[in-house]
């Protein structure tokens, strides 16, 4: 793909619309850095950018002079419009994107107007305080008892269509449980479990005085006076790996340790009690692409049995969405995220959405109130049927590989 500077500057004004303040004062960048091979990809990862999007000759992500200056050390040709211009708020322009205060409302309406399948629950707090809010469907009372699913938004402060797909999805399954007969079997026979928003402080922090930041960590205080862990590389398989940077400053920072933050740890423990979950889904943004282990190494994940799982239950989801499927490590090597935790500790069927849009020059991180729609509908029969596997993703084989059912 040839995209020119003028290109970029176009777009940048079109989609732009955005005020940074990150790491308070930076400037802020969108940036091309071109690349042709997977390995160079993991080289601008390993340098502790946060790629947002691979194009077939370039990586796009956000950066400031720092991340300027680095890759071209390292050689790269970049392309490079400067964002810091643009201003956007949110939420009067996007209003319909919920924060903190209206996830929580929003989850506090289902529930009063569905009590019989709808509970709060909390897993905890944000490292400023703020409740990790959950929102519990099932039309049975019993816990820990039936097939599990989890589904998740909100790792990255700015992805914040990633909350809205998991919002929607509960709203679904409430409104259409007395409706839909499939809808009402597959709420009656699980335990439904979506937190929308993992990452409250950042996502407040993002959209703080109606402009946007296009900040991606928490909000911990670092020691050198930078902000901010990544929550998708803070969690323990692979930590500290390949794509995850130990400087603070960085976008991919891991932290000082594995779990060392308070939603990380709070999402560990919560899901290690749902001795049930069978399937996580964790929404981020964006690239349209749903990702599966490992990411934090090319080697595949050690069942060959599960890989098969993995790759037919993403190729299928992604038949309805028509998003990529593919290995998370093909996109460019990560360690310490979700999915990769949740496979390796705890044997969950995990995987990562990246939602709408397919590139920065179709909005990136901020595509418009206008997107939720739509790329919620494009993402609710995956989700069905995620909950529908949850009794045992191993029957997506059984037809092809298990005629004598030996399978679990
Ligand atoms: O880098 C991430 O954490 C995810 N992409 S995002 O643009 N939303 O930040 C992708 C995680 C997929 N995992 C690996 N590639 N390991
Ligand atoms: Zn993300």
């Amino acid at each position: 793909m040839k995209l020119s500077l003028l290109i970029i500057l176009l777009v940048a004004i079109v989609i732009g619309d955005v005020g940074f303040a990150r790491n308070q004062d930076a400037k802020i960048f969108s940036i091309l850095a071109l690349t042709k091979t997977k390995e160079e990809r993991n080289q601008i990862a390993n340098a502790g950018i946060a790629i947002d999007k691979v194009y077939s000759d370039s990586v796009g992500f956000i950066g400031t002079e720092k991340e300027i200056k680095q890759l071209k050390a390292l050689g790269f040709e970049l392309k490079i419009a400067d964002l810091s211009q643009r201003k956007r708020d949110f939420p009067a322009g996007d209003s319909s994107f919920h924060n903190y205060k209206e996830v929580g409302e929003a989850l506090d309406a289902i529930v009063s107007q569905n009590p019989e399948i709808a509970q709060r629950f909390s897993i905890g707090k944000s490292l400023e305080g703020r409740d990790l809010a959950g929102i519990r469907i099932s039309g049975s009372s019993k816990r820990d008892s039936l097939p599990t699913v989890i589904f998740m938004g909100c790792h990255h402060a700015r992805e914040h269509l990633s909350v809205e797909v998991p919002l929607k999805i509960a709203e679904y399954l409430a409104q259409n449980y007395q409706r839909d007969a499939r809808v009402k079997n597959l709420v009656d026979t699980r335990e439904i479990l979506i937190v929308p928003m993992v990452n409250p402080d950042g996502a407040e922090y993002d959209i703080n005085n109606g402009e946007y930041k296009w900040w991606r960590k928490n909000r911990r205080p670092n020691t050198d006076g930078t902000f901010g862990v990544d929550l998708n590389r803070n969690y323990g398989t692979g930590f500290a790996g390949a794509g995850s940077s130990s400087s603070p400053a960085s976008d991919t920072y891991h932290g000082p340790s594995a779990f060392s933050e308070p939603e990380t740890q709070a999402v560990r423990d919560w899901v290690r009690g749902r001795r049930k979950t069978t399937v996580l889904l964790s929404f981020h943004t964006f690239s349209e692409l749903v990702l599966w282990p490992f990411g934090h190494t090319n080697d595949q994940v050690p069942s060959k049995i599960d890989q098969e799982v993995f790759e037919m239950m993403g190729k299928k989801m992604a038949t309805w969405n028509k998003y990529t499927p593919q290995k998370s490590s093909d996109l460019y090597l990560a360690a310490g995220d979700t999915t990769d935790w949740a496979y390796d500790e705890l044997k969950i069927f995990a995987f990562t959405f990246e939602l709408t849009p397919d590139s920065m020059f179709a909005g990136g991180f901020y595509p418009g109130a206008s997107a939720i729609e739509p790329t919620f509908k494009a993402n609710i029969e995956p989700a069905l049927y995620l909950i529908e596997r949850a009794e045992n993703p191993y029957a997506v084989l059984k037809n092809q590989q298990d005629p004598l059912g030996l399978i679990p």
